[in-house]
């Protein structure tokens, strides 16, 4: 049976630290699945909007290579309902969120793999500023 792996994130001005994780959470399966965090969602997480509109996020993310269905991730509170929708055997996630997503091993595999280092939007975003 084909493993089915299921990853989320909000991929803002989209870089390679996310191509890398993509990549790395497909390798560990035959099929992957994202949920980009609706524009409202990350407004909530971070109290700003992304710079990229979740329909360009979404865009983005589904033309790669190593990702095979993308959909929105509304609330973080439907992640159980979103790993049994999308019938998950595992869920990888970045090591910033290490620990935060243990209580879903009950339904499947949870599994963080290391960031990539020295890279995120923020620092991407301030570098331009500054250029
Ligand atoms: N990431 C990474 N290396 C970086 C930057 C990000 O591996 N240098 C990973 C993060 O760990 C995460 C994914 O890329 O797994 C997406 O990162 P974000 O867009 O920052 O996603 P986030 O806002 O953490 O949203 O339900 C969970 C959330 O929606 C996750």
């Amino acid at each position: 049976m084909k493993k089915r792996i299921i990853t989320f994130g909000t991929f803002d001005v989209f870089h390679v630290g996310h191509l890398r994780i993509l990549q790395r959470a497909r390798s560990m399966g035959d099929y992957l699945i994202v949920g980009i965090s609706t524009d409202a969602l990350n407004y909530s997480k971070k109290k700003r909007y992304p710079f990229y509109s979740e329909s360009e996020r979404m865009e983005i993310v589904s033309a790669l290579k190593c990702v095979d269905e993308v959909f929105l991730e509304e609330s973080l509170e439907l992640k159980r309902k979103y790993l049994k929708a999308y019938n998950a055997d595992t869920l990888v996630m970045g090591n910033d969120w290490a620990g935060k997503f243990d209580e879903f091993n009950d339904i499947c595999k949870v599994v963080y793999l290391p960031r990539t280092p020295s890279i995120s939007t923020t620092a991407v975003i301030e570098k331009i500023k500054i250029a």
